[in-house]
């Protein structure tokens, strides 16, 4: 499958990892829009929101479990972050494979900016 996340799950495109267990990666988004910008995804391939399956919502639970462990080891999680997800073409989403964008490490704009 040609899903460039799927390539950063198996390793063979490089990515920037800053955590990883069974079912989540997460690396640095290579086009950073703030001082701590993380991407979190599954590393089954979902393309987006709209295709959770019935059987893969613990895999958004074990996200935002990341995001917590990832915030404090960022530094971000008393001063705070935002976490996005981009769902379809009105919200811009560019990588059809589910993620979270996790931003902190400054004060953030607006959220429709
Ligand atoms: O965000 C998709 C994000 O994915 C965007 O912020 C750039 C990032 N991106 C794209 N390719 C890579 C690689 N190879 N490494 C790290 N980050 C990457 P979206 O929510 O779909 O607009």
């Amino acid at each position: 499958m040609d899903c460039i996340f799927c390539k950063i799950v198996e390793g063979t495109i490089p990515s920037k990892k800053v955590f990883e267990n069974e079912h989540v990666v997460a690396f640095h988004d290579i086009h950073p829009a703030a001082p701590v910008h993380i991407l979190i995804i599954p590393k089954k391939h979902i393309a987006s929101m709209n295709d959770v399956g019935a059987d893969d919502w613990h895999l958004l639970g074990e996200i935002h479990s990341a995001a917590q462990q990832i915030a404090k080891e960022q530094g971000v999680a008393e001063s705070g972050y935002r976490l996005i997800n981009n769902c379809g073409k009105h919200s811009g989403q560019e990588v059809f494979h589910i993620h979270y964008h996790l931003l902190g490490g400054e004060k953030l704009g607006p959220l429709n900016a």
